[in-house]
């Protein structure tokens, strides 16, 4: 007999700041008919976005995985048998068994990101199988690594300003960062705000949705921030806007700042950043004036050669502007330093008995293509989709190609990584399990149960993983067990907590930077000049071959390449009038974009919303949306950063030219 239609509560595991809490229609036969927005995590307020919304879609669609998959046409082709899911885990176990009995553990590579950010399902059972196991570790440097080291290099990790106080702020500058499309919650608040009368600043080379929204903006050559902000500290420390007993009794290193940004007078700022002194020269006068006043620096900035530099310059300036001390004034960076979670005890590295090599996953394709001693023999994909979305599209599709390579891929949809597997293992959504969500954009933590059964075979990725540790001999059931997870990233009560209200404030209530939070560095002071982050340098990179600058920003219709098996099917190109009349090319024009790495086949929108010599495309859309079936990253180098080894991708040159 069918049960009768319900609402659910659920929670959105995608790697966005906003992780809302969800409602759930079920039918009677347990199939979703609706998502809509809950009011339950009151940072949601109620609405989501499109994309969620039509989330059955994917659930249900023609490109989910329903049951494991093996192999049988060449590597890539896509095409599969099925199998039953315990012959799959049991190969799978056999083949991962005997890469590492052949050439070592270290063999075998696991490559995750933020497919699913919940705290069970990513970095929770599977740290443990794969410490026990002695893989190679995984650096993850796709996202967030240089913003994270300036963060906690400046401040130690403090707590960032909640989003909900932006309203109290007279000033607010949006640095590198995409609310409109990346955080509809914070773009909801901005608007508030200023209608409230805040005086908003935006800094990014494109003119987008929130740019529209500023009062100032500025638009810098991609990569050129630090000069940027380095002026506008100039100005400050000249004029005497800098908070000189805020500095003295807070702060280190600020003669070593001063000394860098006096050399960035407006001539100079101009030169490196194509920024108009007047623009510069407003920035500080309204930021200075303004409290409270509050930056928002974003993740756009970062993806590139310079992105220690420009990402620590603009963290400074709030110190130096002694924008501290009062509710809605500060900084706002990844929010999810501010909750306690006991990663060691969930993550369990004290499982490996002997220290693994690192391979960078920005660095996917060479390390399939080039590591040897032991070559990778294994490599293990779930949570993420690296064809679509990790740099260097060329070398990753050669490595997955390699015939004596045995890729085993977790996934919910048939995505372009997971057609060059040797086998397929379905996974659930989060509609189909529990998960415990902590947000990098609010202080919610949020637990979520499984609102239907899983579509056909699918498995969640705790369960993959304690099966495959039962076959292979490693370790105890308990360690893969959920709540034991759950108790071990929370502590006992806080998990219970959580289990039986699904929602609460897991980080700091009232939060004032210098006030209620303070930095966590060692002597709680704010480091304006970490030795670890060396001198000030900003290296320029005009390309006189190639002189386009390729962003690839991300859009309102994807969450990096999720839901591209149906959203953005004809992404476009935007390009300047000026470089489109230089090379023939009109609106809606098929056209080639290519560098010594690849090629790509887009059609063109000719705006004006980039400036001259910046073109700019979606990150994350599927092969099959292009002309030649390459996208962004195959004209992205894998070039990382010095400091941490993020992944570059706004740091690309391209030329273009109208596709014959
Ligand atoms: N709808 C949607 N939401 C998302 C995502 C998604 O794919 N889709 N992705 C999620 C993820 S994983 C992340 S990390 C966040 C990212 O959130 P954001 O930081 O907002 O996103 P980005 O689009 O990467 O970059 C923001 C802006 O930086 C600008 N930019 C590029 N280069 C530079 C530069 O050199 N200097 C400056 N000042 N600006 C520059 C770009 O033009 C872009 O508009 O969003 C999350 N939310
Ligand atoms: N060109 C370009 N590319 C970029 C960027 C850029 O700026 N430019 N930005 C980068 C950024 S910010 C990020 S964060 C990375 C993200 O890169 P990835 O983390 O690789 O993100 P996705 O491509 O969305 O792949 C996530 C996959 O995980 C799967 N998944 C979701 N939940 C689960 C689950 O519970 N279990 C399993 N097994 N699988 C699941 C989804 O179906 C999806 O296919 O992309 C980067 N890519
Ligand atoms: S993708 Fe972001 S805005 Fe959309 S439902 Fe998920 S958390 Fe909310
Ligand atoms: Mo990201």
């Amino acid at each position: 007999m069918a049960e009768s239609a319900s609402v659910r509560e659920s929670v959105c595991p995608l790697d966005c700041p906003d992780t809302c809490s969800l409602s759930v229609s079920v039918d009677g036969h347990g199939k979703i008919v609706g998502i809509d927005g809950s009011d339950r995590n009151p940072y949601t307020d109620g609405f989501i976005c499109a994309k969620v919304r039509s989330y059955g879609k994917r659930v249900y669609g023609p490109e989910r995985v329903r049951r494991a998959l093996r192999r049988i046409g060449a590597k890539g082709e896509g095409r599969f048998e099925e199998i039953s899911l315990g012959d799959a885990l049991d190969l799978v176990a056999t083949r991962l068994s005997e890469t590492a009995a052949r050439f070592g553990a270290e063999a075998i590579l696991p490559y995750h990101y933020g497919g699913s950010n919940g705290m069970l399902n990513d970095d929770g059972a599977d740290a443990r199988f794969f410490h026990l196991l002695g893989a190679s570790h995984l650096e993850k440097t796709v996202c967030a690594v240089p913003t994270g080291i300036v963060a906690s290099a400046l401040y130690g990790g403090m707590v960032g300003v909640p989003i909900e106080d932006y309203p109290l702020a007279r000033c607010i500058v949006l640095w590198g960062v995409n609310p409109a499309a990346t955080s509809i919650h914070t773009f909801r608040i901005l608007r508030e705000a200023k209608q409230a009368g805040a005086y908003v600043i935006v800094v990014d080379p494109r003119r987008t949705k929130t740019a529209r929204l500023a009062d100032l903006h500025l638009q810098p050559y991609p990569g050129t921030d630090a000069a940027v902000a380095l002026g506008v500290l100039r100005i400050l420390i000249e004029q005497g806007a800098a908070a000189g007993a805020f500095l003295d009794a807070h702060t280190t290193g600020f003669e070593e700042l001063r000394a860098a940004a006096a050399e960035y007078t407006l001539e100079r700022v101009a030169e490196v950043s194509g920024i108009a002194p007047h623009q510069v020269t407003a920035f500080a006068e309204n930021y200075a004036s303004a409290s409270p006043a509050v930056l928002r620096c974003g993740w756009g900035l970062e993806r590139n050669r310079n992105a220690i530099d420009s990402v620590r310059a603009v963290l400074s300036l709030p110190a130096v502007a002694g924008k501290f001390g009062v509710r809605g004034g500060g900084f706002t960076m990844s929010m999810s330093g501010g909750f306690t979670i006991d990663k060691p005890a969930l993550q369990r590295p004290d499982l490996r008995r002997r220290p693994a090599r690192s391979v960078n996953m920005s660095r996917l394709g060479r390390a399939l293509l080039e590591l040897d001693d032991p070559p990778i023999g294994a490599l293990f994909v779930y949570n993420a989709n690296p064809v679509a979305s990790s740099p260097d599209q060329h070398r990753i599709l050669a490595g997955l190609a390699r015939e004596d390579l045995f890729t085993v891929v977790h996934e919910q949809v048939l995505t372009d990584t997971a057609r060059f597997a040797d086998i397929v293992l379905p996974a659930t959504t989060v509609f189909e399990q529990n998960e415990l969500h902590k947000a990098y954009g609010h202080r919610y933590l949020q637990y979520s149960q499984a609102v239907i059964e899983p579509v056909g075979d699918a498995i969640d990725n705790v369960t993959l993983f304690r099966e495959l540790a039962r076959r292979m001999g490693l370790g105890s059931d308990d360690l893969f067990d959920e709540q034991q997870l759950q108790e071990a990233a929370l502590g006992r009560e806080q998990a219970q907590q959580l289990r039986e209200e699904n929602v609460h404030l897991g980080a700091v209530d009232e939060v004032v930077q210098f006030g209620t939070v303070w930095p966590k560095t060692a002597d709680r002071r704010v480091h304006l000049a970490p030795p670890e982050l060396g001198p000030f340098r900003v290296r320029s990179a005009t390309n006189d071959r190639y002189p386009l600058v390729l962003l690839t920003p991300a859009s309102e219709r994807l969450i990096n390449s999720s839901f591209g098996e149906f959203n953005l099917p004809d992404p476009r190109i935007v390009v300047h009038p000026e470089d489109a009349a230089a090379r023939n090319v009109t609106d809606g024009a098929w056209v080639r974009l290519f560098n010594d790495l690849g090629e790509v086949e887009i059609r063109a929108r000719v705006s004006d919303e980039v400036p001259a010599g910046v073109v700019s495309m979606p990150k994350g859309v599927w092969r099959k949306s292009t002309g030649n079936g390459f996208t962004s990253t195959a004209l992205i180098a894998d070039e990382v950063g010095e400091i941490g080894g993020g992944a570059c991708y706004n740091d690309a040159r391209v030329e273009m030219m109208v596709r014959p």
